[in-house]
């Protein structure tokens, strides 16, 4: 058992977590409340009293719309004390552009250009309190950047409005100096019929539109759930944001698949999926933000939502454990080693396109049908391998 076995989570983490997940009364769209109100400034302490690294917070999670000046500043300084007092940090702000009626047809996508103003307008005021709160990261999720109607909206001009959008902030955060990163969270629907960038390659070919001077600042934060909502393998799409260098954090949560958002707790609906997850981490050295973004079961009381803030962190910090020992298990180093094996001379012969190269290659004479009984591919062996070591009993 390696020097892990506390599971207790620790700043080297960056274990971080949306105060609007602690926040969570219970409410669906078919019942109401279940627990008390936990406000953002007791969410915040209660996350660092747990060993949270930070947090992450929509505007309107720490003031309603419409707040006064005097009442913003009030609860600006009284998150800044607990920081202080706690050492959590904000690594990432978000603005809500979601929930107020004024958004039902979209924010930056909504036909109506008033209350696309609106929305950039709500973003900068939310950039300036993120950043004044030392926030290393900015999210956007889309929650109404969609359609149901499709006669509605033209998505290339969704398009446009979107990227008009971010190229203004980028510059409006290049301007003010602030040092923030922007991520896009795709996700597939809810609660639109259909979501605009609905998933990581989505994004990331979104991101090449932006304006050359925007894209190095811009990356993704995918989410677990939402990856699962559009059927897709997580392991492939944060490696896909891994490769292309824009994996600036994750949203972290779990989910069944062919249902509706979820957002359950880390690890709690597919433990293998998010093995993998945690050893794309570790094998690639993710040093971002792991954010989780989930809530508690509606069955919870507020005992239970400190249950569930404490189980994310622990779950990560168990599959880290067991991803060092698989990494570490002979017999799995052994199986992929026969696995990748191959004759190296093969390997890198067009890593660089040269006339030489092409002649070399064309000249190669292949025999496909001895090729095909190259070597032994031990899949079964190697994934029934990895379930005893995942069940405890290798
Ligand atoms: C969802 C999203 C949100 C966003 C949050 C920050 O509700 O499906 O995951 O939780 O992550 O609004 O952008
Ligand atoms: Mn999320």
């Amino acid at each position: 058992m390696s020097s892990m076995s506390s599971y207790a989570p620790s700043a080297s983490d960056k274990f971080a977590f949306g105060v609007w997940c602690v926040m969570n009364r219970g409410r669906d769209p078919f019942g109401d409340v279940t627990r008390r109100p936990i406000d953002a400034l007791k969410a915040v302490r209660g996350l660092a009293e747990r060993g949270a690294w930070g947090f992450e917070f929509h505007d309107n999670d720490i003031f309603p719309i419409g707040a006064s000046a005097a009442r913003v500043r009030r609860t600006m300084s009284e998150l800044k004390k607990i920081m202080r007092d706690t050492g959590i940090r904000c690594c990432s702000g978000t603005t809500n552009l979601f929930y107020h009626p004024v958004f039902k047809d979209g924010a930056f996508t909504s036909n109506d250009p008033k209350v696309r103003a609106y929305a950039v307008q709500k973003v900068m005021n939310a950039i300036d309190l993120a950043a004044e709160l030392g926030a290393q990261n900015f999210l956007f999720w889309g929650g109404r950047e969609g359609a149901e109607v499709d006669f509605a909206k033209d998505p290339v001009v969704s398009a446009k409005r979107f990227r008009d959008a971010l190229n203004f902030l980028c510059a409006y955060v290049r301007q003010n100096r602030y040092a923030m990163t922007f991520t896009i969270e795709p996700k597939p629907n809810e609660p639109r019929g259909d979501m605009y960038l609905p998933s990581v390659g989505n994004a990331l070919a979104f991101i090449a539109t932006l304006d050359k001077a925007n894209q190095k600042m811009v990356g993704v934060n995918p989410e677990v759930a939402h990856i699962k909502m559009a059927g897709l393998n997580p392991y492939h799409e944060f490696a896909q944001a891994i490769e292309a260098g824009r994996l600036f954090e994750l949203h972290l949560n779990d989910q069944k698949p062919v249902r509706y958002d979820q957002d359950l707790a880390f690890g709690s609906a597919d433990l293998k999926e998010c093995f993998f997850i945690v050893k794309l981490m570790v094998d690639h050295r993710f040093d971002g933000i792991k954010a989780f973004d989930c809530h508690p079961y509606r069955t919870e009381d507020e005992d239970g939502v400190w249950d569930f803030v404490e189980r994310n962190m622990r779950t990560y910090k168990i599959l880290e454990e067991k991803v060092h020992e698989a990494n570490q298990n002979r017999e799995l180093c052994a199986l992929l080693e026969e696995i990748r094996a191959g004759d190296k001379a093969f390997d890198g012969l067009y890593r660089r396109f040269t006339p030489a190269a092409a002649r070399k290659l064309k000249g190669i004479r292949f025999d496909p049908d001895r090729l095909a009984r190259g070597r032994k591919l031990a899949y079964e062996k190697l994934d029934q391998l990895l379930t005893e070591l995942l069940l405890g009993v290798r």
